[in-house]
């Protein structure tokens, strides 16, 4: 590997809907690569890519896994990614970090919701893709309409190869670059009863690389034909650009198309020296050099049996030896590697440098975390750090067995620290601890876990909804007073406040008003850091305030009996009173929810939906299926999953986001009010 240059460095990330053949299509890359002797199977339990426990149980993969191996002189790296969206957020971080992606498409049905999203995200964030058509040699597999369905989606497929027959009677493929068929690694002459349908196809795929420029197209015009290397060249800009998605056809565990589309891997989808540069905070690109000081970008950290916790980096610019010393950028803190490891699925080897481009991974870093970047301890690039979609439902956990509770806490922080996507909190209301994911499937998952790992077992109540409480009007001129000047050493300290309704999102601004020295200057910051403090727990059902202005028009002090405790006490009083006089209300968090259902259970799904409060949207055909959009309080889908699956006979699938803010009504406030009210009067 040391000896591979960026331009022969090759990192891309399977993605796609859920059970869509990702996992089994990185085991036949790897076979055909070379990479692996056998050909791993998930459902025999023989992936080297879904090693973990609970994935091998499942047969689907939870976590994604990084596969790095050397091929024709070049070095790849294989990251297969969860298609669930519980999981998803996974493939999300990683795509960051690499160079492009394969969408993996199923043969029978198209594209999905999952593929659909993945879509979206890789073109939003500039990663380049190229797309399989899987599973080509089942019932029911049809090449074109999974075509056609990619062009709903709104992506340009274009056709790079074609099936040889379909479904069991699949033979090998069409690579319509080459004019040659192939099957088991081996080229030979197009059959002569499918010419025509090949040379059509190829038409099809030069028209759509001329329409993608100018110059080309008009040669295209003038000659009939281009050159190969035009063609090639072609092909690779608008893979790069995201005008084109070339499409390769095959079947995964029969290893038809394979070789075909690891050829499309190396060539059309970008090397780690063409991807687009990686900036840093101000938006200035990093130069991938390897000259340059170390940088780096870590995008996924496994806790792994032998090694302990492995932070797995791409290597931006620079040389990194094991034993360096290097700055972790996000947290401001040193840090000292140890070995350097290259990852293959669950086992990792030993290597003696990494430079640009370069995947690797290193134990035992203190604050190190997913997404964090690194640099070289002095005067090295300052990337910025990746985006972590952040966990948008919350189950109450606590230990199974009284006494366990400490080790359920410490075991959790190790999960946390492996998945950032996972956040373990207090709920401010009640004081029960919170585990926050991405999804229901996401949080059991973690418990199992728990269990697997530490031997650790823990309760799940009904998931939390994350409330937020704000105002509705204006209140002027409160007055926030604390006066102990009785006996011993006195408190005083007076603030008055104005606090006015903010737009949705804007959190908590502080406005410092005074004037003439009402307040001394060095004690403003102790009232705003009362108001701070006060914010964390709302007078209405104990959640966070948010969305108001809080100005600090005046105040009074004594020359001897002032401090700072008096005014952050005299800052708090005042809030919460203001805050009670401002039409005080609670803010729940509204969902952007995808169903996706086959046509028949459409209306059933859309009236289910709208008996949860929620806005439906009108249903886009997706092929055979139908996604319908609507925006849903997400206290009304906590158990959706189940309920879907009723409805649809397990044919439906959803995912959801937050969306929004948006004040509740009286009688889910009421409700809240009231379950905060009780759980409070339990505690005392
Ligand atoms: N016949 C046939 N079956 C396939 C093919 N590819 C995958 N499968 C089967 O489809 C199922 C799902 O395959 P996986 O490779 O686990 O799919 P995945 O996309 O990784 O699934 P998740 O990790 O759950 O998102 C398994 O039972 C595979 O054996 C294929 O090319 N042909
Ligand atoms: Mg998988």
């Amino acid at each position: 590997m040391k000896d591979v240059t960026p331009d022969d460095t090759h990192n891309f990330a399977l993605v796609g809907h859920s059970g869509d053949g990702k996992t089994s299509l990185g085991e036949a890359i790897l076979h055909v690569a070379g990479a692996t002797h056998a050909l791993g199977s998930v459902t025999e339990g023989t992936s080297v890519l879904n090693h973990v426990p609970e994935e091998k149980e499942r047969h689907t993969t939870i976590t994604s896994s990084i596969f790095g191996f050397d091929a024709g002189g070049r070095h790849f790296t294989l990251v297969d990614t969860p298609g669930d969206s519980n999981f998803q957020a996974d493939a999300q971080i990683a795509l960051q970090a690499l160079d492009g992606a394969v969408l993996t498409v199923s043969g029978v049905d198209g594209a999905k919701v999952g593929t659909d999203r993945m879509f979206r995200f890789c073109r939003e964030r500039g990663v380049a893709q190229i797309a399989f058509v899987g599973g080509l040699d089942r019932d029911l597999a049809d090449f074109d309409r999974a075509i056609e369905s990619l062009k709903e989606m709104d992506a340009n497929p274009v056709a790079v190869t074609l099936p040889i027959g379909i479904g069991p009677s699949l033979d090998g493929v069409i690579d319509l670059l080459e004019m040659k068929r192939y099957r088991d690694g081996k080229a030979s002459d197009v059959p002569a009863e499918l010419a025509d349908a090949a040379a059509s196809a190829r038409e099809q795929l030069v028209e759509s690389v001329a329409e993608c420029d100018d110059a080309l197209l008009e040669k295209y015009l003038e000659e009939g034909e281009l050159s190969a290397e035009a063609i090639q060249a072609g092909l690779v800009a608008g893979t790069h650009s995201g005008k084109l998605m070339p499409v390769f056809a095959g079947a995964a565990l029969a290893e038809i198309g394979i070789g075909r589309l690891f050829w499309g891997i190396a060539e059309l989808l970008p090397s780690a020296a063409d991807r687009a540069a990686f900036t840093d905070a101000e938006g200035s690109p990093i130069e991938q050099s390897a000259d340059a000081p170390f940088s780096g970008v870590v995008f996924k950290t496994v806790i792994d049996r032998y090694a302990g916790v492995l932070s797995v980096f791409r290597v931006v610019s620079g040389k990194i030896t094991p034993d360096s010393n290097i700055l972790d950028v996000t947290s401001d803190n040193k840090e000292r590697l140890s070995k350097l490891f290259l990852i293959r699925g669950a086992e990792h080897e030993d290597v003696p440098e990494a430079g640009p481009g370069d995947i690797v991974a290193v134990a035992k870093l203190k604050s190190v975390r997913t997404g964090h970047a690194l640099s070289a301890e002095k005067g090295g690039p300052k990337l910025t750090a990746l985006d972590i979609p952040q966990g948008v439902i919350s189950y109450a956990i606590s230990a199974k067995s009284k006494g366990d509770e400490d080790k359920v806490f410490a075991s959790l922080g190790r999960l946390v620290e492996e998945d950032p996507t996972l956040q373990l909190g207090r709920d401010p209301a009640t004081g029960e601890f919170l585990l926050t994911g991405r999804g229901e499937l996401h949080v059991r998952t973690t418990v199992q876990k728990l269990q697997r790992m530490f031997g650790v077992e823990v309760e799940l109540k009904t998931p939390k909804v994350p409330y937020r409480e704000t105002i509705k009007k204006k209140a002027e001129n409160v007055e926030g007073k604390l006066k102990k000047q009785t006996g011993g050493k006195g408190m005083f300290g007076v603030c008055y406040l104005t606090v006015e309704p903010l737009p949705r999102g804007s959190g908590i601004e502080f406005v410092d008003e005074i004037v003439g020295g009402a307040i001394p200057r060095n004690l403003i910051p102790a009232v705003e850091k009362g108001v701070q403090e006060s914010c964390a727990a709302g007078p209405l059902a104990g959640y966070p305030v948010v969305d108001v202005r809080v100005r600090c028009i005046d105040g009074k002090h004594h020359s001897v009996d002032s401090n700072e405790m008096a005014f952050k006490l005299a800052g708090s009083f005042g809030f919460k009173l203001a805050i009670e006089k401002a039409g005080p209300t609670l803010l729940e968090p509204i969902m952007d929810v995808h169903v996706s259902v086959p046509d028949q259970y459409v209306g059933d799904v859309m009236g289910d939906l709208s008996s949860r409060r929620g806005r439906v949207g009108s249903g886009e055909a997706q092929g055979s299926t139908q996604v319908i959009e609507a925006q849903v309080p997400m206290s009304e889908m906590l158990e959706y999953a189940s309920t879907l699956t009723s409805i649809t006979a397990g044919q439906g699938e959803f995912h959801m986001e937050f969306s929004h803010y948006d004040e509740a009504p009286a009688h889910v406030r009421e409700k809240v009010v009231a379950a905060a009210a009780a759980a409070n009067s339990q505690e005392s």
